[in-house]
């Protein structure tokens, strides 16, 4: 019988041959002759098998007939590959089909071990990801964080030169030293952006976006396996977790006394934030190409991606993505029209807009979001005249450390929010729970009420299986990255029903001042509200007191899940809490759960609501294991577990004569002020001198 756990060793050493030593101790495929490629023949293969010895584990390999793999191979190894462009998603597709329909975990580790040298490594690594995570027989399986195996994708290229040294000078894992990872390595003080490089650059932050675009794929081979895309509400949730992104960062701008941030509504306009990522890629042994300061977009046509964009289209697209809101109907490819109401709208204009396979007219509404990316990407190559590749917004694990990602999706965000303007107010009935009376809302952090604190702090992360050709064992790096203090709210609620309910507890928290140090209106300030977090409530007839720890939030992963070695944090074998490990995967990062704030304090509304579970949950199996991150990621395999548009009850304008935050509250509503306070001291590991920690 195949041990499937074996199938996860063909993602270590992303770029080394098939045939090398695999996981901690060492394993070897052995491959059929066969399967060699042209690089390496049998001979070659013999010899490093037995310089590395040969008495270490085995995973033998049967040899099959290879169904044709030509089209994925097409993408050479040493190109760069993106989700945003079409043609590569659809080389992606093929392979994950292919990867799919395979009858047996034997035959999928036959054709993967084939493919695997074959492929461009990224591309590999992504259809593999994608088809392990949607097979019945594999699904179950644990895969690690992406940065493990690319890690060239997540930091500064003169650490991944410094481990390299420090493991080829010390052979021995136990002595060798954290390698750490400056802060505030891509640009100085001048650039005032980049004061928020520990959002844009932070590592959570950036495999959180790679793994959502994981579970949510743009498109596969048409026809085949359908649903991989087609997930419940998958357009809305990509319209929402956006949204959240940019409302968060909006906060940390705020934090950091800064304007929020401008869309990017006029592509003709230079793009003034220059970006200079500082990272080689490992696949392409080359670095990531910058774009300086106030670079203007040009059309795009690079014939080695079939890839012809110009910003014309990018104009056209949108005119009729307004329109189409403003009609408040969209039309189909069969020249039908399709309402955009209160329920499906959103999801509609989701998947027209990113734009996925599922948009319902691609001719008429184009590519717009996946384009956008596309054209910055390439801002300084727009021809491939110079023969370059794609800078940091051309691929979803390293998008979001470029300041003009935010600004383009501020930019989308507008267009939803044009659809959501459409929509009329949320009535009292729509609001109100009646019976339910919130009393009180609070929040403690190590005693102290309504005031929360973050700070810096380094953590370490062992990065061995990303690191080829080099001597193996453990390394770690070092890096910095926001934290809070953990808090817990405590609200008391009064049903006064004579009858137990069921509750669904919202909490929200947003700015209350805006950049002008003015009370925001609500039609502001709703844009500006993050989820912290949701969960079911039940309350007994007369009053009753609910806690909530943070860590357990809808929205986030913990921080062991977004970096650790999984293999030593594991549930029970087989339970259902493993079966839905993977999917937990997707999560905001639990030390992002909250804004920086500011040194001398700065004031949020947090904001609590009780809405009748009753009219809102999903009739399903089981949510248990990650129903707690389901916020931004959805469930495997499920419906969104909540009926409610997301966002609500913030994703509407509030009636006209409601202006404040106050004014919107019916009686299952309450808020509190908190305050959030930054202290500037950084929580430090002890000195470099302690020798082969552990992640803790
Ligand atoms: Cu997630 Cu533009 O979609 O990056």
């Amino acid at each position: 019988m195949p041990n499937k756990k074996d199938l996860l060793l063909l993602f270590d050493h992303p770029t080394e041959p098939v045939f090398m030593d695999k996981g901690g101790n060492g394993t070897m495929f052995e491959v059929p002759k066969s399967y060699l490629t042209e690089k390496y023949n049998l001979e070659e293969c013999q010899i490093v098998k037995m310089r590395l010895g040969d008495d270490r584990p085995k995973v033998f390999v049967s040899e099959i007939s290879i169904p044709d793999l030509s089209f994925p191979e097409s993408l050479k190894r040493n190109e760069s590959f993106s989700l945003f462009i079409q043609s590569h998603r659809q080389k992606a597709g093929y392979l994950i089909d292919i990867f799919l329909r395979l009858d047996s975990v034997e035959h999928l580790k036959s054709v993967a071990v084939y493919a695997r040298d074959r492929m461009h490594p990224v591309l590999f690594h992504y259809a593999f990801a994608v088809a392990l995570l949607h097979r019945p027989d594999t699904k179950d399986l644990n895969l690690r964080s992406f940065w493990q195996y690319f890690p060239d994708r997540f930091m500064d290229s003169t650490v991944l030169q410094m481990i390299r040294e420090e493991s080829f000078v010390m052979q021995r894992t136990e002595d060798r030293r954290p390698i750490v990872i400056p802060i505030k390595y891509t640009a100085s003080d001048l650039e005032p952006e980049h004061n928020l490089w520990y959002f844009r650059e932070d590592l959570g932050i950036n495999l959180h976006h790679w793994h959502w675009h994981l579970i949510y794929p743009i498109e596969i081979t048409p026809g085949a396996h359908h649903n991989i895309v087609k997930k419940d509400r998958r357009g809305e949730l990509f319209y929402y977790m956006h949204q959240q992104v940019i409302a968060r960062y909006n906060a940390e701008r705020l934090s950091n006394n800064m304007g929020l941030v401008k869309p990017f509504n006029n592509l003709t306009e230079p793009i003034a934030e220059g970006y200079f990522p500082k990272m080689d890629s490992q696949v392409a042994s080359r670095a990531f190409p910058p774009r300086f300061d106030n670079v203007k977009l040009t059309d795009l046509h690079r014939k080695v991606d079939q890839l012809k964009v110009g910003i014309n289209d990018m104009n056209n697209w949108s005119r009729s993505i307004y329109e189409a809101i403003h009609h408040g109907f969209i039309i189909n490819d069969d020249n039908e029209s399709v309402r955009l109401d209160e329920v499906k709208g959103i999801d509609i204009l989701g998947n027209i807009i990113e734009s996925s396979v599922l948009s319902p007219n691609s001719m008429l509404y184009g590519d717009l979001h996946n384009m956008g990316h596309m054209l910055i990407a390439y801002a300084h190559d727009p021809t491939h005249k110079h023969l370059e590749f794609p800078g940091v917004m051309g691929d979803s694990s390293t998008a979001m450390r470029d300041p003009i990602f935010y600004k383009w999706h501020a930019y989308i965000d507008d267009l939803f929010q044009a659809h959501k303007k459409t929509l009329p107010a949320y009535k009292a009935e729509d609001l109100s729970f009646p019976g339910i009376d919130v009393l009180n809302i609070n929040v403690k952090s190590r005693g102290q009420l309504n005031r929360l604190t973050t700070f810096f702090k380094e953590s370490d992360v062992d990065l061995s299986r990303g690191m080829d050709f080099q001597p193996r064992g453990s390394v770690f790096t070092r890096f910095t990255h926001l934290q809070h203090h953990p808090f817990e709210y405590t609200f008391d609620v009064n049903n006064s029903s004579g009858a137990p309910l069921l509750g669904y507890a919202r909490i929200f928290m947003a700015p209350r001042l805006d950049d002008n140090n003015s009370t925001m209106v609500l039609a502001d300030q709703r844009l500006m509200m993050i989820e912290l977090d949701k969960f079911l409530i039940r309350m007994p007839p007369g009053e009753s007191t609910f806690t909530q720890k943070s860590i357990n939030s809808s929205v986030t992963i913990p921080f062991e899940r977004t970096f650790r070695d999984q293999d030593s944090n594991r549930p029970g074998k087989n339970t259902a809490a493993e079966q839905e490990e993977f999917f937990c995967g997707c999560g905001w990062p639990d030390h992002m759960l909250v804004p920086r704030g500011k040194v001398e304090g700065m004031t949020f509304d947090l904001f609590l609501m009780v809405s009748n579970y009753e009219n809102e949950r999903v009739i399903q199996p089981g949510v248990e294991g990650c129903s707690k991150s389901a916020s931004y990621c959805g469930l495997r395999d499920r419906l969104y577990p909540d009926r409610r548009s997301m966002g609500y009850p913030f994703d509407r304008l509030p009636p006209w004569n409601v202006t404040s935050l106050n004014q919107f509250l019916t009686s299952n509503m309450k808020t509190v002020e908190v305050t959030i306070t930054h202290d500037k001291t950084i929580e430090t590991l002890p000195p470099l001198t302690n020798r082969n920690r552990k992640v803790d």
